[in-house]
């Protein structure tokens, strides 16, 4: 099964009751960028990659789009399979995982389909149909933010991601102090997320003032170097997420035991197929992680929910998805929807998802 033509579209998401606030990034609207790859059997995927903003991480929109038109022509004529197509990927560009993610998943969305088997098949093999959640609060005050936890803590959700940073430590340490008030003993796990912000002190302060709240420390600072410098003494475990750009990065964190788990994103890392090996790589180090990406509709939710059914639940941390702050679906019908802090793995051959593509236009560019 080869390709024969690759249509990218680019779709506006706006953030429902924006912005979307983190300690360096506020967003209003998300570009998208949707990929439509074609086979010479007549089956089509689809692929989606959408960076939340610019500066979250080493990502952006107009990277994205220029990355898949430095690519498109070249890749007309390959296999529709994560290998081979990965090794054209990497000869025609280097890195650009984000990029290539959207390349990667539609080919998973298309052989899925021409197979008659759900993505989560081809991935090994989905362990649970009802995959895990969780709610990430914005930087807000202390009392809004506890106020916000309780509330998603009895929608059902089992964890919740507390943004931190971008302001005085002591204010983070009052929100998380207030959100640990209203949900400890209710079993709900707990992520404190500086998203690269931190001054290595003020991540140190913020784990020796909280001693007795059992939290993760999910990229508090900006390096790997801060982290490597902070990590004998903290007094938290710490997950690596944005420092997390590849499997190569990964394996040195893990071979390192510089981090007790990782948030992951689909795109970040490069699509399903790395995202399979990170998976794996993670099970062999008893390391919890998540199956996210940083935003995008139902696509990257349903590639989210497809991996995120086959890892091992023990060390399943959940699937973020942007779906509560985005209004409407690309499929009415099987659109990716949480539930009382889950989310039901889509039925049907491939990610699950057949796009009304009238929502998306013309597409910007064909090959
Ligand atoms: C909470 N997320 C999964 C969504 C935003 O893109 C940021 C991200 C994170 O964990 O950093
Ligand atoms: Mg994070």
């Amino acid at each position: 099964m080869k390709i024969v033509e690759i249509h990218i579209h680019a779709h506006d998401l706006p953030v429902q009751n924006g912005p979307y606030r983190m300690s360096m990034t506020e967003v209003w609207t998300l570009p998208t960028t949707l990929v439509k790859l074609v086979s010479d059997t007549g089956h089509v995927g689809w692929g989606e990659t959408c960076p939340v903003g610019a500066t979250y991480a080493e990502m952006h929109v107009g990277g994205a789009r220029a990355a898949l038109a430095a690519m498109g022509e070249g890749l007309i004529g390959c296999e529709v399979a994560p290998l081979p197509l990965h090794r054209r990927m990497d000869s025609l560009l280097n890195g650009h995982n984000y990029a290539k993610a959207a390349i990667d998943i539609a080919a998973h969305d298309l052989m899925g389909r021409a197979l008659g088997v759900p993505v989560a098949t081809l991935l090994g093999g989905a362990l649970t149909d009802r995959i895990p959640s969780y709610y990430s609060t914005i930087v807000d005050s202390p009392d809004e933010t506890a106020r916000l936890a309780a509330e998603k803590a009895d929608e059902g959700y089992p964890r919740l991601q507390i943004k931190v940073g971008g302001r005085p430590v002591e204010i983070d340490i009052e929100a998380v102090r207030k959100v640990w008030e209203r949900i400890r003993g209710r079993g709900i796990r707990m992520a404190v997320d500086g998203n690269r912000s931190l001054t290595t002190r003020d991540a140190l302060t913020l784990s020796r003032e909280c001693p007795d709240i059992p939290f993760v420390m999910e990229q508090p600072c900006n390096t790997v170097e801060d982290l490597q410098k902070i990590r004998p003494m903290l007094r938290h475990a710490i997950y690596m997420d944005e420092n997390s750009v590849n499997l190569n990065t990964v394996l040195s964190a893990v071979g390192t035991g510089l981090v007790d788990g990782f948030g992951m994103k689909v795109t970040r890392i490069g699509g399903l197929q790395p995202m399979r090996a990170f998976r794996d790589i993670c099970a062999a180090r008893n390391l919890p992680h998540t199956c996210d990406d940083s935003w995008g509709g139902d696509i990257i939710a349903a590639a989210c929910a497809h991996v995120g059914a086959t890892v091992t639940p023990r060390l399943m941390e959940g699937a973020w998805l942007a779906q509560p702050y985005i209004e409407g679906h690309y499929d009415d019908r099987n659109g990716i929807r949480i539930v009382g802090g889950h989310i039901a793995l889509p039925e049907g051959p491939g990610l699950g998802i057949v796009p009304d593509e009238g929502l998306f236009g013309a597409p910007v560019a064909s090959y």
